[in-house]
């Protein structure tokens, strides 16, 4: 089992039924800030994420497009899903696809030890299809059609009719999981977060699980069932399987000890695949159940979520093309609490993009870096003790706060909350330097140990806010970097002590972080 100085974090692995949008990003950019953040805090970091690209859904729209599904995968991974990552700055560790061979060899492998272990029967089911959620409903999930579906049910998620599909398939004794996983989360309270994810997993197991129907045969788009080839594994399956297929199972031992378990984000649509087939599949298989499960909330669109199905989606490049990748990466886990719902609106990103980065953090950023050129003529001013007063001190305090209280709440996946309390520090140094008044003392050369000192003060704050941001805004950051002169790049300072941070001796021109944006259409 991974030890508490390594960290493994995942995305889910992406429908390439069609391209991703702005709900996509939102999932990746958590991951990596998640990720970034823990890597700087020194811990061996792996981020996981990637494509799902068996079952019906994929199989019907490559139909529908003329080409093979295979086919109809690669270009939509080469031309939308990988691009994605770039567009929104993700340093991801890998990306795995389940056509990977080896994810295919190793699910089977996972599968033929689930039935020697007696966890598979073959078994019967009727019951309606919902080809866009790949699941089969209860009744109570379905609602009923209106317009063109007049007369039929429909899912209530997608809006679309489900199919009544009559199957002999193979079966996975989940039913005999429910009093372990219920042991689980009562053990380790914080396996589902948020507290409301929790709640809605428990009250789900404790009515009773059923067997999961685990194979399918009226297709042949998927992996083999290894003992018999008339049947591909259930996409959901399959998909699950490429948190551990991704890190070793099945043929690197030392690999996968080294990464699993992982801590699994998601959006809280898929959350009962991960929080309890999951680690069902996985106490079958006698393997090491997740760290956690972080079910986020939605990005709405007129109050529905946002969806490929309902052509909602936005494109994050028409956000990024406008106001950059970071301030996409801001945005979206500034303006939203971890775990909750929240409407994205352009004017909201405008006035948060004026006042917050460019106003709040990048003039302050500038403004330091120019007072120092223009007073110091861009010597690092190394102030003496006996200029020093309490205000100096306090920033200092603050800077190591800000630290830890980040720090704390990243442990806590509360990415907001982490953002919130560097924000303090962004006021604070605004607040300090608006008292301060350096333009003033530099007028006055008896004044000149106390303008050094305040520069200095305003200097370290600013280098301390450059590590604190880096996971969420690492173009800026690195900029900044440069121009404050420190050493070496700032993804190479620890973030859990930003505010030790290694000075540099020199700065250098800052052109600004934020640029004005026009307002258009
Ligand atoms: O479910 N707001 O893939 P998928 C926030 N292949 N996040 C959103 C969102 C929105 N409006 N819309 C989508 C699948 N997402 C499976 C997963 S994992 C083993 C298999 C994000 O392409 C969110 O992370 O439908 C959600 O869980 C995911 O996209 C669903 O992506």
């Amino acid at each position: 089992m991974a030890d508490a100085s390594s960290f493994y974090i995942t995305t889910p692995i992406f429908y390439v039924n069609d391209v991703p949008h702005i709900g996509h990003a939102y999932t990746e950019v958590a991951a990596d800030v998640l990720a970034r953040w823990n890597r700087q805090a020194g811990r061996d970091t792996w981020m996981l994420t990637g494509t799902d690209e068996h079952g019906q859904k994929i199989l019907r729209t490559a139909t529908a497009n003329g080409v093979s599904p295979q086919e109809w995968a690669d270009k939509l991974v080469a031309e939308a899903w990988k691009p994605l990552l770039d567009t929104v700055d993700v340093a991801n560790d890998d990306f795995i696809r389940t056509t990977d061979e080896r994810h295919e060899r190793n699910v089977q492998k996972f599968l033929q030890h689930l039935f020697d272990e007696g966890w598979i029967y073959t078994g019967e089911y009727e019951g309606y299809y919902c080809v866009g959620c790949e699941e089969y409903k209860q009744q109570s999930e379905l609602v009923d059609g209106t317009g063109e579906y007049e007369g039929q049910l429909v899912c209530a998620i997608h809006s679309k009719p489900v199919e009544l599909l009559h199957e002999k398939n193979y079966f996975f004794r989940m039913s005999a999981f429910a009093d372990k996983l219920l042991e689980l989360y009562e053990t380790r309270p914080d396996f589902v977060q948020p507290e409301s994810a929790r709640n809605e997993v428990v009250s789900f197991v404790r009515r009773g699980l059923d067997d999961l129907s685990i194979s399918r045969s009226t297709f042949d788009w998927g992996v083999k069932v290894p003992w018999d080839e008339t049947h591909v594994v259930y996409v959901w399956f399959d998909a699950l399987l490429n948190y551990i297929t991704a890190v070793g199972y099945g043929e690197d031992d030392e690999r996968f000890a080294r990464r699993w378990p992982a801590q699994h984000l998601v959006g809280k649509d898929i959350l009962r695949f991960h929080a309890v087939i999951w680690p069902a599949m996985l106490m079958a298989a006698g393997l090491d159940v997740p760290t956690g499960v972080f079910g986020h909330g939605w990005l709405l669109v007129g109050g529905e979520k946002m969806s490929k199905s309902k052509l909602t989606g936005i494109a994050p490049s028409q956000i990024t093309e406008t106001f950059g990748s970071d301030a996409f990466r801001y945005y979206f886990l500034s303006a939203i609490s971890f775990g909750q719902d929240g409407s994205f609106s352009w004017e909201d990103l405008a006035a948060r993009y004026q006042a917050e980065l460019a106003n709040g953090f990048g003039n302050l950023a500038s403004r330091v870096i120019a007072m120092i050129g223009r007073y110091c003529g861009g010597e690092v001013p190394t102030g003496t003790e006996a200029a020093r007063t309490e205000a100096d001190e306090a920033i200092r305090r603050i800077e190591a706060e800000a630290t830890d209280a980040a720090w704390q709440a990243i442990e806590r996946l509360q990415i907001h909350e982490a953002i919130a309390a560097t924000w303090k520090l962004v006021d604070a140094l605004n607040g300090y330097i608006t008292e301060q008044e350096p333009w003033a003392l530099a007028k006055d050369e008896t004044k000149r140990a106390r303008l050094e000192a305040v520069l200095e003060t305003a200097y370290h704050g600013v280098g301390t806010l450059a590590v604190l941001l880096s996971p969420v805004l690492p173009k800026a950051t690195a900029k900044l970097w440069t121009a404050l002169g420190a050493p070496r790049t700032v993804q190479e300072q620890r973030i859990d002590r930003a505010h030790e941070w290694s000075v540099g001796t020199r700065t250098s021109a800052l052109e600004p972080l934020f640029p004005r944006v026009e307002a258009t259409e």
